[in-house]
């Protein structure tokens, strides 16, 4: 998962740390002496003594700074590796232009460069990509409301994303977390989306609500949710037709179902290895219905990894979910920390 982009990543860091270590002696000895008048002067009228005169002289030495015209020559390289790596334009730029911020003209030990750098694009991803919440908290929290309403989540996207796949993933999911659940089979427009969606269903002991195919989807959607509340269910989960972003009758029918339904969360769900279209795609459904998370499949086929990059940067939404295979239990929180490392960072 994501090893392009690591690999990637590493290289390039490598190379300010090896062009760091070459850089000409001379100029550098004469910057030390410059540095250590100034530092002996400033040492006359100090009282205290923390250094060594030979521990400074050695600091110096090994000691470097970036200039801006220096870096940008890794910048460039920098944008063009993340942009093949899945990273819009957009967030390539940002990263670099933070990068660059955070480097050029601070000295740093050179043995540290490299480990100064990747700790700045840390903080660089740590920033740009939002911290998701508790889903499972939150659905408990409204279930603990004395209404007994229920926990409504919608999911969206392009055809063949993995919808209805997480669905199922996060049904199973929450009913080991006690939390009860039916599924709203309101794709009525593809072929044998219904038997498709009911067959988990019943495989994960979950019920599934149906109506015929060309009925309308709000309509499956509401009637699951009564069903909710009539039973006491804790969530539910409304599975949709997949629809290209640039479908603007089919976008238009996503608002109806969000007038209908009031979901708690509208989760768009899409592939991890889309790439750039990704960006195209979450902004469309963003702009018609409001998402509120994202849901990224197919991580497991992901060797890049910039998609998360890109869509948290541009919808400044968080990513709630891995999907990381085709089984059940190929579901993962989306964890910042965990997604940096996967980056090699
Ligand atoms: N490797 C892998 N495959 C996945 C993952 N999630 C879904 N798939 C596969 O992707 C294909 C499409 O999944 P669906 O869940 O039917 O996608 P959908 O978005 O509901 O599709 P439509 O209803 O046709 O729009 C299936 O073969 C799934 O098994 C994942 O995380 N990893
Ligand atoms: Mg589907």
């Amino acid at each position: 998962m994501f090893k392009f982009l690591k690999e990637k990543i590493e290289s390039w860091t490598k190379k300010i740390k090896e062009k760091a270590e070459e850089k000409e002696p001379e100029k550098e000895e004469k910057k030390t002496k410059k540095v250590i008048k100034v530092k002996l002067e400033k040492e006359e009228i100090s009282i205290e003594k923390p250094k060594s005169f030979f521990q400074k002289i050695g600091e110096k030495i090994n000691t470097i700074k970036i200039s801006e015209k220096e870096f940008g020559i890794y910048e460039e390289e920098l944008e063009m590796l993340l942009l093949e790596n899945n990273v819009a334009l957009e967030v390539a730029e940002k990263i670099a232009g933070d990068l660059k911020e955070k480097i050029i003209e601070k000295e740093f030990l050179k043995k540290e460069i490299e480990s100064e750098i990747k700790e700045a694009f840390k903080e660089i991803i740590r920033e740009i990509l939002v911290s998701p919440p508790n889903l499972i908290g939150q659905i408990k929290e409204k279930n603990s409301d004395q209404s007994k309403e229920p926990y409504i989540i919608l999911f969206c996207g392009i055809n063949g994303s993995g919808k209805t796949t997480t669905i199922a993933k996060i049904a199973e999911n929450l009913k080991s977390n006690d939390i009860s659940c039916v599924i709203a089979a309101a794709d009525t427009f593809r072929a044998a989306s219904i038997e498709q969606i009911k067959e988990h269903g019943n495989r994960i002991g979950v019920k599934v609500i149906s109506h015929e195919y060309g009925s309308d989807p709000a309509a499956v959607g509401f009637d699951a949710i009564k069903y909710a509340q009539k039973n006491f269910i804790n969530c539910v989960l409304i599975d949709t037709a997949g629809r290209m972003h640039t479908q603007k009758n089919l976008l238009k029918e996503m608002e109806k179902i969000v007038k209908v339904c009031k979901p708690d969360k509208k989760i768009f769900v899409g592939e991890s290895i889309t790439g750039n279209d990704a960006i195209e795609q979450v902004k469309s459904f963003d702009w018609a219905i409001g998402i509120d998370g994202i849901v990224l499949t197919k991580a497991d086929i992901d060797e890049k990894g910039g998609t998360a990059l890109s869509v948290g940067y541009v919808t400044k939404k968080p990513i709630l979910y891995l999907g990381t295979g085709q089984e059940y239990d190929k579901i993962e929180p989306f964890d910042k920390e965990k997604f940096i490392k996967k980056l090699g960072l």
